[in-house]
């Protein structure tokens, strides 16, 4: 699958971030906590070479909570720093800055050495579309001019943003491409909404989800729609449908108003919290891109 990311646009976002690496020192990675694998790129750390970085695992206000722990874990093992985060509400920089000063600790050991008095870290954001790039930047600013949208591919400009420390934001687009190569991986970003519905067929995409919730989380659907989740796939789908109102005239099932409802209803956090990808199945996950 190659949804808007042909090689030649990969090539341009890769040399774009690496031009603007050059200006700051230290990136920090946005990734959605409900997909901390399919939000990532599959080039990042080619990508980000030798600069210091910091995850920022970002909508934890919509993952488990007992799932985002697993994947600080992960990412703590794997010797990377990470910052739970929730854009929409956290407003200091406070965590994120002192996260970045021990990150960054040869620097402020030099600049001590050296008697310089400048406590200022420059971060750029990095991340694939729809994971809170603009939002993150927008809050900690204060600034409400970056758009702001539940589409990918908005962000476009580019400048200096001061926030309350001594933290130096770049508005970089830093965009780049998910993890696309894999079923699994699209159907995920699609439910989260970083590949846009059209790409895939949306009622196929909520039998999927529904599928997978069943088995994630069947409590989720259960609570929300008052169905029998122990039913066949299509069979609970239908269910909802009725509930919903999702019919033709003759009886006939709306599968297309059904998926929107589903699908809408876990984007604005009416399924509850739901984390789509486990930290315990990341071998497994991996496997699966290596082998493709
Ligand atoms: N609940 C919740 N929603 C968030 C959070 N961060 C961002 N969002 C929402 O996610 C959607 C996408 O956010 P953006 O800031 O536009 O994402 P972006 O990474 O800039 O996307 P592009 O510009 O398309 O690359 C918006 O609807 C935001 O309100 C968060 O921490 N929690
Ligand atoms: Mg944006």
């Amino acid at each position: 699958m190659r949804i808007n990311w042909y090689p030649g646009h990969m090539k341009k976002s890769i040399d774009k971030i690496k031009e603007s690496l050059k200006l700051v020192d230290i990136v920090a990675e946005i990734v959605d906590a409900r997909i901390p694998f399919s939000s990532r790129n599959p080039l990042i750390d080619n990508v980000i070479n030798n600069k210091a970085r910091l995850i920022i695992l970002n909508k934890v206000d919509m993952a488990n909570p007992l799932e985002t722990k697993k994947w600080v874990q992960y990412f703590n093992d794997k010797g990377i720093k990470v910052v739970e985060y929730n854009s929409t509400k956290d407003r200091s920089t406070k965590k994120i800055y002192n996260e970045a000063k021990n990150i960054l600790k040869d620097l402020f050991d030099r600049r001590s050495e050296k008697n310089i008095d400048n406590k200022t870290i420059k971060m750029m954001v990095v991340g694939i579309p729809n994971v809170g790039k603009s939002t993150f930047i927008n809050n900690l600013s204060n600034r409400k001019g970056a758009k702001v949208g539940n589409r990918p591919g908005v962000t476009k400009s580019n400048q200096w943003i001061k926030t309350d420390s001594d933290l130096l934001l770049l508005d970089t687009p830093g965009v780049l491409w998910p993890k696309l190569d894999l079923y699994d991986n699209a159907r995920n970003l699609a439910f989260t909404g970083s590949i846009k519905d059209e790409v895939l067929e949306i009622e196929d995409l909520t039998f999927e989800f529904i599928k997978k919730l069943k088995d994630l989380d069947p409590a989720a659907l259960e609570n929300r729609y008052k169905v029998d989740v122990s039913q066949e796939t299509l069979e609970i789908m239908d269910q909802i449908a009725i509930k919903t109102g999702s019919v033709l005239r003759g009886q006939e099932i709306d599968y297309f108003k059904v998926s929107n409802i589903i699908l809408d209803d876990f984007r604005k956090l009416r399924l509850g919290r739901i984390t789509l990808e486990s930290a315990d199945d990341i071998e497994m996950m991996i496997d699966k891109s290596i082998k493709k």
